[in-house]
C-alpha cells in the first residue's frame, strides 16, 4: 500500500513538475533509455537515501509499457551496450533484484532495497561502495526481442553515521611521558614533559568484524590482493603485506573464499590481530575515504601527513597519554592503579573464560565473567592495558628528555611501536609505559590496533 501511495504521488509530480520530477531523488542518470511501445523510453529513479544505516532506498521505474513484468538488476560498472530492444547500462557481475514486478495500468514498477539482505555476497552494498542500477522489462507489443531496458542510476552509497562514531575525546593536555613507578627496561626512561593536541580516539580495539568489512570494500576497489598463500598485501602502493587470512596462518580469523572475507564464527567482536603496521594503517586510509576525510598515509612511502584530517595510528605519546586516562596525579602502573588482577584485563592466565586468547572487545565493561568493575578509563577507553598489543605511528627510537610539543618519534627506523600488553603478556607487559617495537611488516596472534583523529 506504502509503495502504490508513493509512486502515485510521484506520478502526480511527475505529470505537474516534469522537470523537477527527478532532481529530488537519490542517485545519478547516466546512459540512456530507449522508446518503447508506450512511449520515448523507461526512466530509472530512486528515493528514500543512500544511507546504508537507514536501509529505506526505493527503486522506481516509470514510462514502462501497462501490464508488463519487469525487475530490477545492478553491477559494479557501467557500460553502454545495445541488447534486445534498448541499451544494457550495467557491466560486471549482475545481481537481479528479484522477484519480478509488475506494471499493471501505471506503467511503473518499484523495488524496495534491502541492504540487510542482497541477493548474492558478492552483490553486498556498504557505505562507500558506488553501484548503478538499471530496469529490465518484456514489451511483446514492440515486436523486435519483446524486452527493453530504462537508462541507468549510479548510487553512491553513505554510511548515514558522522565521522568519528565510537571514539571518545581526549582532551589535550600535558604530562610526563615514561616510567614513574617501580623498576623496567632503561629505554622507559628519561622522563620527559609532553603537550598534547585534542584528539579522538576509538574507544575499543578494531575488531575482526569491522576490518573484515574494509577489506571487502578495498578489494572491491582494487586496492587489496590475496597470495596463493592466503596472505593479505597491498594491490598498488608499495604492496606491503597487510594481514593473514586463515589459509595462511591457523591464528588468524579472517576467512577468505576467493570472492569475500568473512571473520571465523564467534570471533566477529573480538580485535584484530595477525595484522601488519601497514595493514592498520591500510584501514586508516580506508576509513577516512569512507568518511569523507583526507587521508593521512601515503601508501607507498608510508610516511603519514600529519596535517591531513583523517584517521592514523595515534603517536607513541597519545598513546601513552590515552592509556593513563587522566590520572597523572600520582602516575601509576595502570590505566586503574598500581596493581592488577584477573578482572582488570585480559593477560596471560587472567582467569578470563577465554584464556588464553583474545577477550571481545571492551570485554571488561562491568558485564565481564566473572562479574568485575567497568574497566573505562579516565577518558571511556577499554582495554588500554591488555587483550591485544597496539600499533602505534611512532618508528622505535630512545627518549630524549627535552620538552616536545606533539612529537611524532623518529623521521626513520627499522622497528615500529605497539603499546599495553596482550593476552599471552605478562602483567608488566601492560603497564602504561611500557614499550614494545618490532619490524612492521611482521604479524602476530598478540598485536592489534585502534585508530585516532585530530580533533577539527
Ligand atoms: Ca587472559
Ligand atoms: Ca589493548
Amino acid at each position: 500500500m506504502l509503495t502504490t501511495l508513493l509512486f502515485k504521488c510521484h506520478l502526480h509530480t511527475l505529470f505537474l513538475l516534469p522537470g523537477l520530477a527527478f532532481s529530488q531523488g537519490v542517485g545519478t542518470n547516466y546512459c540512456t533509455t530507449s522508446p518503447n511501445s508506450a512511449g520515448a523510453g523507461a526512466v530509472i529513479s530512486a528515493s528514500g537515501s543512500n544511507q546504508v544505516a537507514l536501509n529505506n532506498l526505493l527503486l522506481q521505474a516509470d514510462a514502462l509499457p501497462t501490464g508488463q513484468f519487469g525487475m530490477f538488476f545492478y553491477g559494479p560498472n557501467q557500460v553502454s551496450n545495445p541488447f534486445g530492444n534498448g541499451v544494457i547500462c550495467v557491466g560486471g557481475a549482475l545481481h537481479r533484484l528479484s522477484p519480478a514486478t509488475f506494471s499493471g495500468g501505471t506503467g511503473v514498477i518499484t523495488y524496495a532495497l534491502d541492504l540487510s539482505a542482497p541477493p548474492t555476497a558478492g552483490g553486498a552494498i556498504f557505505a562507500g561502495s558506488t553501484w548503478n542500477f538499471q530496469a529490465w522489462y518484456r514489451d511483446g507489443v514492440a515486436g523486435g526481442a519483446g524486452h527493453n531496458f530504462s537508462d541507468g542510476l549510479e548510487v553512491q552509497f553513505a554510511s548515514g553515521a558522522p565521522p568519528y562514531a565510537g571514539m571518545a575525546l581526549v582532551p589535550g593536555g600535558l604530562f610526563s611521558m615514561g616510567r614513574h613507578v617501580g623498576s623496567g627496561p632503561a629505554h622507559e626512561l628519561p622522563l620527559h614533559d609532553v603537550l598534547l593536541s585534542a584528539y579522538f580516539m576509538d574507544i575499543e580495539e578494531v575488531t575482526n568484524q569491522k576490518y573484515a568489512h574494509y577489506l571487502n570494500l578495498d578489494f572491491a576497489a582494487g586496492l587489496v590482493a590475496v597470495s596463493s598463500s592466503g596472505v593479505v598485501l597491498q594491490a598498488g602502493g608499495a604492496g606491503q603485506v597487510l594481514c593473514d587470512t586463515t589459509s595462511s596462518s591457523s591464528e588468524s580469523r579472517i576467512t577468505w573464499n576467493g570472492l569475500n572475507f568473512g571473520v571465523t564464527s564467534g570471533k566477529e567482536t573480538h580485535p584484530m590481530s595477525r595484522i601488519s603496521w601497514y595493514g592498520a594503517g591500510a584501514y586508516c586510509n580506508w576509513r577516512s575515504r569512507f568518511d569523507g576525510l583526507g587521508p593521512c598515509y601515503n601508501e607507498t612511502s608510508w610516511v603519514c601527513d600529519f596535517l591531513a584530517s583523517g584517521y592514523r595510528l595515534s603517536t607513541e605519546a597519545e598513546w601513552e597519554f590515552a592509556a593513563r586516562g587522566g590520572q597523572l596525579t600520582p602516575y601509576e602502573r595502570y590505566p586503574w592503579g598500581n596493581s592488577i588482577d584477573g578482572s582488570n584485563a585480559n593477560y596471560f592466565s587472567s582467569g578470563d573464560p577465554f584464556d588464553n586468547g583474545t577477550t571481545p572487545a571492551g570485554y571488561f565493561d562491568g558485564n565481564q565473567t566473572p562479574a568485575g568493575a567497568d574497566m573505562a578509563n579516565g577518558f571511556g577507553l577499554y582495554d588500554m592495558s591488555g587483550n591485544v598489543w597496539e600499533w602505534c605511528g611512532d618508528w622505535y627510537g630512545p627518549y630524549s628528555g627535552a620538552a616536545s610539543v606533539n612529537p611524532t618519534g623518529p623521521a626513520a627506523g627499522t622497528s615500529r611501536l605497539f603499546r599495553g600488553g596482550g593476552w599471552q603478556s605478562v602483567s608488566v607487559g601492560l603497564r602504561s609505559a611500557y614499550r614494545g617495537f618490532i619490524d612492521p611488516a611482521l604479524r602476530y596472534s598478540t598485536i592489534g590496533f585502534r585508530v585516532v583523529a585530530p580533533r577539527p
